[in-house]
């Protein structure tokens, strides 16, 4: 199998975003999005999905972090497309069930071809560190639409914002990493009957 990486730059009035992604990496995140909460959060999806990720974004963060955040989905969601190519012997479907503490989250992800985002997180504050915990639905539907994937995200328990949130991202992570590994018995066909994804 080729080298599963892709590189993939984004550039708008509002954002400047380059993203290379490793699906087959050591967990090394290398990032700074000028959104501290982001980047924890990040790091969480390259550690725990063991997938590298190098990110470099600027963004309009003076009128706030809606665009950075969402634009960053969007064009981590372009280079998972790009990387994953034409997804012959992958696993196709991955999930994880992560608590940290109190917190308790379940993430599922179908490499269906289709997009589709059905996320329930009631998140007990309106904020986390300064970022507004609505841009996190943002972020994901960026990725969703553009990497074509079908994701469902629920957080089961949390009493702390911090806490649910990261519980979401290591979730994903994870789930990501069971999806695209290569499964020794697919030899390398389509894990679909329609023959493509
Ligand atoms: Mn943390």
């Amino acid at each position: 199998m080729s080298a599963r990486i892709a590189t993939v730059s984004r550039d708008t009035q509002e954002t400047q975003i380059k993203v290379s992604v490793n699906l087959d990496g050591e967990g090394r995140l290398s990032c700074e999005t000028g959104v501290p909460f982001l980047d924890h959060m990040l790091d969480q999806v390259a550690r725990h999905g063991m997938i590298d990720l190098d990110i470099h974004a600027s963004g309009d963060l003076h009128i706030d972090d809606h665009h950075t955040v969402e634009d960053l989905g969007i064009t981590l969601g372009q280079a998972f497309l790009e990387a994953i190519g034409d997804k012959r012997g992958i696993y196709r479907y991955g999930y994880a069930y992560v608590p940290l503490d109190e917190a308790l989250s379940r993430v599922v992800v179908d490499f269906s071809g289709r997009p589709g985002l059905y996320m329930s997180v009631d998140f007990t504050r309106n904020t986390i560190g300064r970022l507004d915990t609505q841009l996190f639905q943002e972020f994901f539907q960026g990725f969703v639409n553009h990497a074509r994937v079908t994701l469902h995200i629920d957080n089961l328990k949390g009493v702390n914002a911090h806490h649910q949130a990261e519980t979401i991202f290591k979730a994903f992570g994870r789930a990501l990493r069971m999806a695209v590994a290569e499964d020794p018995r697919m030899a390398g066909q389509m894990p679909s009957t329609k023959g493509c994804l």
